[in-house]
C-alpha cells in the first residue's frame, strides 16, 4: 500500500476549502483533495468513483465519500512529460460485466497501450486490447476513452510528435478510433471493416465525451501554441492538423466548433444539463457551451477550478465531477450562466519546438502568478460562407 498523503487522511475538513462564494448553488463541493494528478475518472452505477493516477499508475476508488487506502488495480507506467496512466472508462455494462479500460504508457515495450482489467477475487485480470504507438517522443501520447452510445469504445491517440501520421488513415497516430468493447475493430468503421480509426488529422487530444441526448461524440484538441480547438468528431471527418490549423475552411477538413487562438490546452469534457463543459490545464478554468453549438457557438468560462483541470464526469447523482491535478471537485448545480469567453485577441506567437513543454511550464508559472483568468481568451469562430 502507498502511503497517502496527509491532506487526503483530512476529508471530512475539505469543506473548508470550497472553491467559490459559500453560498450553495453553484458551489464546488470537494470530493477528494491531496491527490496525486488524476487523469481521469469514472463512475461505477454503484456510486463508486474510480480515478487513474498519472504518475503512479494506480486506478483509485472513492466510496461513500471516501478514498479507498489500497488501489482498484495498478499498471506499470512511464511517468515523465505526457506519459502515464492516461485513460480511464468503465464498461457500459459495469454493472454485470465489471470491466475497467485503461490507457497507459507501458515502461517495458515503451509503447501505449489499451487494455481492460477486472478483478477476479483478489486477483486482477488483464486483457490487452490494442498496441499503440511507441513513447519515445514523450508528448501527444492523447488518452482519453469514452464509450458511446453505440456501446463501441472509442479512444483518443495523438500523432506521438510525428505530424504527418495524422494525414494517414492507416496509421494509428493523430486519430481517434472506435473499437468493439474486446478490442475488435466494427465492420461499420468509416474506413474500413479492418480499419480502427474513425476520425483523422487530430493533433493531440485529452478530452472525448458524449451527449447522451443526442450521441453525439464531442473532443477537445490542443494546437501547436495556438488553435486549441472543441470538436464535434464525425465518422470518416479530417480535422485538419498538420495541413490546417483552427478555422481554416477548406471542404476536405472539418472546421473546429469553437477555436482558441491562445492555449488554454483543454481537456475532459462531459455533456451536463445539455450543454458542454469543459476544463482547461492551462488556465484551471472550467468553460460552458451552450448546445446545439452552431455557427454563434460561445464559450463562457465557468469557475477558475485554481489547479489545472484534467477531466470532467457527470455522476450517478446528476451532479458534476471535475478532476484537477490534485482534486476532484462536484457541483451539485452550475455555477451561474458564466463569463462570455472574449471573442477576438492577438494571436500569440506559438512557440518554437516542444510546443507541449512549453505550455505546461507556462501553465505553472501562470497559474502560481494567479493570471490564468486574465490571460485566457478565445474567440468564436466564424463561419460566413466566404470561409467556405
Ligand atoms: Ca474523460
Ligand atoms: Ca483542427
Amino acid at each position: 500500500m502507498r502511503p497517502r498523503t496527509i491532506l487526503s487522511l483530512i476529508l471530512p475538513f475539505a469543506a473548508l476549502f470550497a472553491l467559490g462564494d459559500a453560498s450553495a448553488a453553484g458551489r464546488a463541493e470537494p470530493v477528494a483533495i491531496g491527490l496525486s494528478f488524476p487523469t481521469n475518472i469514472a463512475f461505477a452505477p454503484d456510486g463508486r468513483l474510480f480515478f487513474a493516477e498519472k504518475d503512479s499508475g494506480d486506478i483509485r476508488v472513492i466510496q461513500d465519500g471516501r478514498l479507498q487506502p489500497d488501489p482498484f488495480a495498478h499498471v506499470d507506467v512511464l511517468s515523465s512529460s505526457e506519459q502515464g496512466l492516461l485513460g480511464l472508462a468503465l464498461d457500459p455494462s459495469f454493472a454485470t460485466d465489471p470491466w475497467v479500460y485503461v490507457y497507459y504508457s507501458d515502461p517495458v515495450a515503451t509503447i501505449n497501450r489499451l487494455a481492460r482489467l477486472r478483478a477476479d477475487g483478489t486477483r486482477i485480470v488483464r486483457q490487452p486490447l490494442l498496441d499503440a504507438l511507441t513513447t519515445e517522443h514523450g508528448y501527444h501520447n492523447g488518452g482519453d476513452i469514452v464509450f458511446g452510445a453505440d456501446q463501441k469504445l472509442y479512444l483518443s491517440l495523438g500523432e506521438v510528435h510525428e505530424s504527418a501520421r495524422a494525414q494517414d488513415p492507416d496509421d494509428l497516430g493523430g486519430k481517434v478510433l472506435r473499437l468493439n468493447a474486446d478490442g475488435t475493430v466494427p465492420d461499420d468503421n468509416p474506413f474500413g471493416a479492418a480499419n480502427p480509426v474513425y476520425s483523422m488529422g487530430h493533433r493531440n487530444s485529452f478530452g472525448l465525451c458524449i451527449d447522451p441526448a443526442t450521441g453525439d461524440l464531442w473532443e477537445t484538441e490542443n494546437g501547436p501554441g495556438s488553435d486549441d480547438e472543441l470538436n464535434l468528431i464525425e465518422p470518416g471527418g479530417n480535422y485538419g492538423w498538420p495541413d490546417q490549423l483552427g478555422p481554416g475552411g477548406a471542404p476536405r477538413y472539418v472546421d473546429p466548433v469553437l477555436d482558441f487562438p491562445t492555449p488554454i490546452v483543454p481537456t475532459g469534457c462531459a455533456v451536463w444539463r445539455g450543454d458542454l463543459y469543459f476544463g482547461a490545464y492551462a488556465t484551471g478554468l472550467l468553460y460552458r457551451v451552450p448546445l446545439p453549438a452552431g455557427s454563434d457557438a460561445q464559450a463562457f468560462v465557468m469557475r477558475n477550478m485554481g489547479a489545472g483541470v484534467t477531466d470532467l464526469e457527470v455522476g450517478p447523482d446528476a451532479a458534476l465531477y471535475v478532476a484537477t491535478s490534485d482534486a476532484i471537485w462536484r457541483f451539485a448545480t452550475p455555477p451561474g450562466e458564466g463569463t462570455p469567453v472574449p471573442e477576438t485577441v492577438p494571436a500569440p506567437v506559438p512557440p518554437s519546438g516542444g510546443a507541449g513543454v512549453v505550455i505546461v511550464i507556462a501553465a505553472g508559472a501562470l497559474l502560481a502568478a494567479g493570471l490564468a483568468a486574465r490571460l485566457i481568451a478565445g474567440r468564436r469562430l466564424r463561419r460566413d460562407a466566404s470561409e467556405r
